[in-house]
């Protein structure tokens, strides 16, 4: 059983993180026997940042390092169809996407003052409600 870690729901979305929404696609597009683990801290996480999954008791981080193993794992299920010139452009549109494009993402999340309650709600709501209404403040004064 291959069990993948990823964070918790939050905001409404099945997962925030794409990357972890990409690996859970994968892992179900393949028909694999898995199960999720949630985890709130990624800084227990072998990069310290989610996802990573552990297969057969090895834990192995990074969503495209994933989808190469489980491709391995399925004999080209992922990926055996494709011309090397398509997984160029494939792997091409990733960096662009998960290199560059993501932070706009991060930074519409972190930084634009009407949405920062979200990521205090959904991403703190976990913290005692005094502590919590200080991340507010902090950011109302930036
Ligand atoms: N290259 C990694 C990126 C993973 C990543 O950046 N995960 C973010 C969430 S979307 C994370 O865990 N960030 C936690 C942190 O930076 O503290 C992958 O493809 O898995």
């Amino acid at each position: 059983m291959i069990t993948l870690v990823t964070f918790p729901p939050a905001f409404g979305l099945r997962n925030v993180s794409p990357f972890c929404l990409k690996t859970e696609m994968a892992l179900k597009h393949l028909d694999l026997a898995f199960q999720i683990e949630e985890q709130a801290d990624p800084r227990k996480a072998p990069k310290g940042k989610l996802p990573y999954v552990v297969i057969e008791g090895q834990k192995l981080a990074d969503s495209e390092l994933i989808l190469q193993r489980l491709d391995e794992m399925t004999q080209g299920k992922l990926f055996g169809d494709l011309t090397p010139e398509e997984r160029a452009t494939g792997a091409a549109f990733t960096r662009l996407a998960e290199d560059h494009l993501y932070w706009i993402m991060v930074a519409s999340r972190w930084l634009d003052p009407d949405w920062f309650p979200h990521v205090v709600s959904g991403f703190f709501g976990f913290v005692p409600g005094l502590i919590r209404a200080s991340f507010r403040v902090l950011r109302a004064d930036r």
